[in-house]
């Protein structure tokens, strides 16, 4: 099913342009719906049925959507099930491309750019390539690149492939719970810092940012007393309010105007980050390289030198957070997962 209005057609946008949205007369930022909403499922309904080996993440690591789903993937121990290819951080003309690849070709898939498997999936498409995306590795062709099912499906139809000891991230007792927080971090924070980022006019950005810090303020308020956001263990909700904690100095600070404080001056949410960040299937699924010259590379509207910052000091991620003092059981009844593949190693800070 191709859901909702496609992004205006039109040539390939530069890459300096924010593909994934367009922004209104008003100068808000809107994101554009996810376009390919199958869904792969234990019981295949949609002709997707769940099955190790059959279909492959496409991921940028730059990108917070699709490291909601690197984390969660980890976390549940999917990684031999379903395999990962890794894009280029740094998208030319026609969008993401295998350029980290021998021959520039994504070795399982056998394509130089993600939009060959969009096209396989809908001949002459021309709406947005986004990551992530799950692509049928027989066919080539697209699945999904709705993002926000992709993971809690990984959760609740993937359980037949699930490691031993993986957590329930989505408890059913708690839905309710975790889909109200994630709804306003997803407005307010998620989606907020790129509200404020994409702006393009000055009301625009102060809503953004008013919006940004208030929610931000509430969240930090909550976790003063709990290690995780729902319950006493990690949930959905941590893995996508980390995406975005985690770029927050490094890129929302400066890039997105994001500034009335950094992330590590705010002292509870900056433990609770570092917390999930050297929990296992977290931090080692980051890579700030590909996060720092995405953003300020691609982005030439705002930053039009392209010149990427050294900063900031990155140390800090691995100092001690003490979170575990307000108890907590981080995998529940399970445990952690094993180190990542080698084939996944990303560079330590
Ligand atoms: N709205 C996107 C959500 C994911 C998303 O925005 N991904 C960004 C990277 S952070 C992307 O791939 N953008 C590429 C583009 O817009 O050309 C979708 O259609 O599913």
């Amino acid at each position: 099913m191709r859901a909702g209005p496609g992004r205006v057609p039109g040539p390939c946008p530069s890459p300096s342009s924010e593909r994934s949205g367009i922004v209104r007369d008003s100068g808000v930022f809107q994101r554009s719906a996810s376009h390919f909403t199958d869904r792969i499922t234990a019981d295949g309904r949609d002709g997707w049925p769940v099955e190790a080996g059959r279909y492959r993440l496409v991921v940028s690591r730059a990108c917070p959507w699709a490291s909601r789903s690197l984390v969660v993937r980890r976390l549940l121990g999917l990684e031999e099930a379903l395999s990962l290819a890794v894009a280029d951080p740094v998208q030319d003309e026609r969008s993401w491309r295998f350029t980290l690849d021998p021959d520039d070709r994504d070795p399982v898939l056998g394509i130089r750019f993600l939009s060959e498997a969009y096209e396989a999936r809908e001949k002459g498409y021309d709406g947005g390539v986004s990551v992530p995306a799950v692509v049928d590795a027989a066919t080539g062709r697209l699945v999904t690149n709705d993002y926000q099912r992709l993971t809690l499906d990984l959760s609740t139809e993937w359980g037949a492939l699930h490691r031993e000891g993986a957590p329930d991230l989505y408890p059913e007792a708690l839905r309710d719970e975790i889909d109200e927080r994630m709804e306003g971090i997803y407005r307010d924070v998620n989606n907020g810092v790129y509200q404020a980022g994409f702006a393009k006019s000055q009301e625009a950005y102060d809503a953004a940012y008013a919006r940004l810090f208030a929610r931000l303020d509430q969240v930090s308020e909550h976790l003063a007393g709990q290690r995780y956001l729902v319950g006493d263990t990690i949930t959905e909700a941590d893995v996508r309010l980390f995406t975005t904690l985690v770029r927050f100095d490094a890129v929302y600070h400066g890039h997105f105007k994001c500034n009335r404080n950094k992330l590590t001056e705010d002292r509870v949410l900056w433990a609770y980050a570092r917390d999930l960040f050297q929990t296992p299937g977290f931090g080692d699924t980051v890579d700030f390289d590909h996060i720092k010259r995405h953003y300020y590379v691609v982005h030439e509207d705002i930053n039009p030198t392209r010149v990427v910052p050294r900063g900031p000091d990155l140390r800090g991620w691995r100092t001690p957070h003490h979170r575990q003092e307000l108890g907590g059981r981080p995998f529940g009844d399970g445990t952690p997962p094993p180190p990542p593949p080698s084939s996944e190693v990303v560079q330590p800070l």
